[in-house]
């Protein structure tokens, strides 16, 4: 056997073989191995009517959404939708949040998001913004944490599958996206064979407008075709640098299992963003006609609204000296994780069972020296000798991702002895392991990726379920799995299931964010084209075959809440503006035979729903969010009359 088949052998058995199934009466501790049920019940219960310590963001994966859970209880807050559309909240169904899944692909409907990140003030998240890659049709979203709704969606043109993305630098400067795929850049109809002359890998640095938040591609850094796994930015001292996984440095196209597996080492690709800056400046960049969209929503105008770019600045790698230099790193790295210091660049090697720490110090040491392997595509490659700092003999295999608790500790999860090995920086010794039920991915300490972790609690986020839960059905909740990590042992305290495939989470303490939390629209502020700021303003305007229906809603009623005139292939769209001013309460809005979803229109906010009804008749609607006592007689009818048959328009509200 050589090493890649053991290694595909233990992992075999890793998933035919989860630890203890046993009775249920004997699971709950045997499963978990040993748990002070009683010690940890009480560091996770939230009495009733009290708040959690942290907010914690898990990404949905193939749900293409984020979902807020409060830490230490592992209760679930909301599930924000970002890529996918979501009947629950109208979003990607009503007229003002479709821009914001709009493509050059035309409209996408979904994508698998992987890797929130939150916004950070010197190397410390901030609690304004949270942002997520979506990996399939190459997207970044931006959230906003006042409104925990999805603000801004941009599109990365010559990418294909953004995974390395959206890791963030101190002060938000840029958020990355790196490309898994490489492809034909630009792209164009080659033979896949022809890999190595035609395809490479985009690392795109995107803007974020210090004020408004706003993202825009600043540039992109062209690099060899290989494939670029994931990102995190130098902090500190090595603040100014970036620092890509890559794999596949073979340039395999094919049967990647095997053939991009059999290089020793791969790299971890340094990137000086500032140096790049300065090429920039200097207008040594090549620009590239291509497409992509920027979607923005509007708070005010309650819309999104879709900008075109048809340009690209481009630097590529082999011409722009300074800019990149390879790190070899064995053996095909996953995560690549910064300590808070910024000192130690830590090179997870999923087909490993050591840690590989590089050191920023000795990078720059034999940078200045001109002490070179050799180069790859132009890219200077530094000896494995003069950068390592240190290896981790773990004693676990599949090391994937690693965080910190700011006390001089880290935490690597092995995916394939499905367990956390927590390790000293420095002495690269080995301190504690706990096993996770099982083979966890990523992990999160709350800033656990940023200068200053509060490293009270860590999360594992685990891919496979098997015997935790009730069984399902063939398909199980993933689940995540709670540990104190304030003394020196790790201690399981909690599993709770999770939504989707949680891939990485992040968490912020909950005082940095939720004073911030908006409450309502202000309906006076409310720039939407078609709103409806008071009852005596409900209309209906209806040209040739398109019918606006100006309505307001407040508890109780709608106004109109009689509609008449409309007629079988009418275009008929209903701008609902909600006049209530106060907090939590939001009202509904369906109507039988829709094609999309309801609308569920916030304090102070218009949404619009567009229907196009098939039949006459009349027809109900009503609102689905109970709001009131008086709830159930929140409705309303419309009478749709054959074509061209149609009496007057006509909206009315009581006689
Ligand atoms: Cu390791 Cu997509 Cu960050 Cu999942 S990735 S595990
Ligand atoms: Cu409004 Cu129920």
């Amino acid at each position: 056997m050589n090493r890649l088949t053991k290694i595909m052998a233990v992992v075999a058995l890793a998933m035919t073989l989860p630890q203890g199934c046993k009775n249920n009466s004997e699971a709950g501790t045997e499963k978990s191995g040993a748990i002070n049920r009683s010690s940890a019940a009480e560091k996770v219960y939230v009495a009733p009517g009290e708040y959690d310590e942290f907010y914690s963001f898990m990404s949905g994966g193939f749900s293409g959404q984020i979902s807020v859970y409060g830490l230490p209880s592992g209760r679930l807050l909301k599930v924000i939708p970002v890529f996918s559309v979501d009947g629950e909240k109208g979003y990607g169904f009503n007229e003002e949040t479709k821009p914001l899944l709009e493509t050059t692909h035309g409209f996408i409907p979904w994508d698998d998001a992987h890797h929130p990140e939150l916004s950070q003030t010197n190397g410390v998240p901030d609690g304004k913004y949270i942002f997520i890659n979506g990996n399939n049709t190459p997207r970044v979203a931006r959230i906003d944490l006042t409104t925990f709704e999805t603000a801004e969606i941009i599109e990365l043109p010559n990418a294909g599958g953004n995974h390395s993305s959206p890791f963030t630098t101190e002060n938000s400067e840029y958020v990355v996206a790196g490309t898994r795929f490489s492809v034909p850049v630009p792209q164009k109809d080659v033979p896949i064979a022809t890999y190595k002359e035609n395809f490479k890998g985009a690392l795109s640095f995107i803007s974020v407008d210090p004020e408004h938040g706003h993202m825009d591609i600043d540039f992109q850094v062209l690099m060899p075709g290989y494939d670029y796994d994931l990102a995190h930015a130098g902090k500190g001292k090595s603040h100014g640098w970036m620092f890509f996984t890559t794999y596949n440095t073979e340039q395999s196209h094919t049967l990647k299992e095997v053939n991009a597996s059999q290089n020793d080492k791969d790299y971890i690709a340094a990137i000086n963003w500032k140096k790049a800056q300065e090429y920039i400046k200097d207008g040594k960049f090549k620009e590239m006609d291509t497409e992509y969209l920027i979607n923005r929503y509007d708070e005010n105008k309650h819309m999104a609204e879709t900008i075109k770019r048809n340009k690209v600045r481009v630097l590529d790698a082999s011409e722009c000296p300074g800019v990149v230099y390879f790190l070899p790193t064995p053996k095909s790295p996953h995560g690549v994780d910064v300590d808070p210091t910024g000192s130690y660049i830590i090179g997870n090697g999923k087909l490993n069972a050591n840690l590989t720490v590089h050191s920023f110090d000795k990078m720059i040491q034999a940078i200045e020296n001109e002490s070179f392997a050799g180069d790859a595509y132009g890219i200077p490659v530094l000896n494995f000798e003069d950068v390592v700092a240190g290896t981790v003999e773990s004693g676990g295999l599949g090391p994937l991702h690693t965080e910190f608790d700011g006390k001089g500790n880290a935490y690597t999860t092995f995916f394939i002895s499905s367990e956390v090995v927590k390790w000293k920086l420095d002495t690269w010794e080995v301190l504690d392991r706990i096993p996770t039920y099982y083979s966890v991915g990523h992990l999160m300490i709350p800033g656990g990726d940023s200068k200053e972790p509060w490293g009270k609690y860590m999360v594992a986020l685990n891919k496979i379920t098997k015997d935790r839960y009730l069984p399902t059905g063939p398909e199980l909740a993933h689940s995540a799995q709670l540990y104190d990590i304030s003394g020196d042992k790790m201690e399981l305290i909690l599993d709770f299931p999770t939504i989707g495939e949680p891939h990485y989470a992040q968490a912020i303490p909950a005082d940095l964010v939720a004073p911030n939390s908006k409450k309502i629209y202000s309906l006076e502020e409310n720039a939407h084209p078609y709103a409806t700021k008071s009852e005596k303003d409900t209309r209906v305007e209806k040209k040739g075959n398109e019918v606006h229906i100006y309505m307001t809603t407040i508890r109780s009623h709608f106004a109109p809440d009689n509609v008449e005139g409309i007629e079988v292939g009418d275009k008929v769209y209903f701008h609902v503006t909600n006049l209530e001013q106060d907090w939590d309460v939001p009202h509904g809005f369906s109507v039988m035979g829709a094609q999309t979803a309801e609308l569920l229109i916030m304090p102070g906010q218009t949404e619009t729903l567009l229907w196009e009804p098939k039949k006459p008749g009349v027809i109900p609607f009503y609102c689905t969010d109970f709001c009131s006592a008086l709830h159930q007689e929140m409705q309303g009818y419309l009478r749709v009359s054959p074509k061209g048959q149609a009496p007057a328009v006509t909206a009315t509200t009581g006689e």
